[in-house]
């Protein structure tokens, strides 16, 4: 039932489809859609994203967004287009208001070379593949940023599923996107990264049980964010640093962000569900998860204009 030229969300799309529908909208929207190029991976995939804006002669705040670091966490990237979508097409007052507020850079998928091959070959791939070893390929994309790299929850055995790399930014797409971070730089107000599975919604930092830098603020912003997320469909989220709720963690890009740029907004979410179905969350599900993650996303700006 896949008509050629359509997208949806009653079912998961291939890198291709994802891209070719990605630079439609640039077609489609071309006064407030910009394809962006993030780089080249190790296989020699684009890595594509795009940038929203309905002021692009402003000099405005920037919302980043990423999804599919880890390749098998397929509903993150389709939340991220879904996310795309309202921005582009919900006449809602309130995401009108959100759309058109900030320059959004959203990247669906932050790793494609890992993301095709859990298409093609193996579901449950979750790293790069760049080879290491005569037995091991990959390097996990969310242990390789230069923060607090190998500081704990990482390793350093290529066979790992959370190997960290040989050394900070390793990989040749964690490099290239790092530069393009580096271009926005401190225009950066809001850092938000999608994984699966949990129902968590995550804090910086990773390598700490520490309350650091805006701890508070972020706390009371999630706290609100998951009643809103719950208001739905009553799906149960919780909220917490990334250490002391799910794991010490240490190389992810959201901690590098932070550290970086100051970023006054980070949030790692942790989609559905809590283990049922786990990475394999099915397809039914794509659309009651991204409308209840868009109701969070509202939640969080709405919060954070308030504070
Ligand atoms: N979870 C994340 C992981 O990379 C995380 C949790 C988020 C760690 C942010 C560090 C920083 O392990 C999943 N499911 O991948
Ligand atoms: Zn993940």
């Amino acid at each position: 039932d896949r008509l050629s030229g359509s997208f949806d969300w009653r079912q998961y799309h291939t890198l291709d489809e994802i891209n070719d529908w990605l630079r439609g909208l640039s077609d489609t929207y071309p006064e407030h859609v910009t394809i962006v190029d993030g780089g080249v991976s190790y296989e020699g995939r684009d890595i594509i994203g795009v940038k929203i804006s309905y002021s692009p002669n402003n000099h405005r705040h920037t919302v980043f967004i990423e999804a599919n670091i880890h390749a098998r966490e397929w509903i993150t990237s389709a939340v991220a287009t879904f996310v795309i979508n309202q921005l582009l097409g919900n006449d809602d007052p309130e995401i009108r208001h959100l759309a058109e507020s900030y320059d959004w850079y959203i990247f669906p998928v932050f790793n494609p070379d890992g993301f095709a091959y859990s298409h093609t070959t193996n579901r449950l791939w979750r790293k790069t593949r760049q080879p290491y070893s005569v037995l091991c390929v990959g390097a996990d994309p969310n242990r390789n940023w230069p923060y607090q790299w190998m500081q704990g929850g990482a390793s350093n055995n290529p066979c790992s599923e959370t190997y960290a790399g040989p050394s900070p930014l390793s990989e040749p797409s964690t490099l290239s996107l790092s530069s393009f971070i580096n271009s926005l730089g401190f225009q950066i107000e809001a850092y938000i990264s999608f994984h699966s599975y949990s129902q968590m919604l995550l804090l910086p930092y990773g390598h700490t049980t520490d309350h650091l830098d805006n701890y508070e603020e972020l706390m009371i912003i999630g706290e609100q964010a998951i009643v809103d997320l719950e208001k739905r469909y009553g799906t149960q989220y919780v909220v917490g640093n990334i250490a002391e709720t799910i794991y010490v963690a240490t190389g992810g890009s959201m901690d590098w962000v932070k550290h970086e740029y100051e970023v006054p907004l980070t949030y790692t979410y942790e989609l559905r569900d809590t283990g049922e179905y786990g990475f394999l969350l099915p397809a039914e599900q794509i659309l009651p998860t991204a409308l209840e993650t868009m109701d969070s996303l509202v939640s969080i700006f709405k919060s954070y204009e308030i504070l």
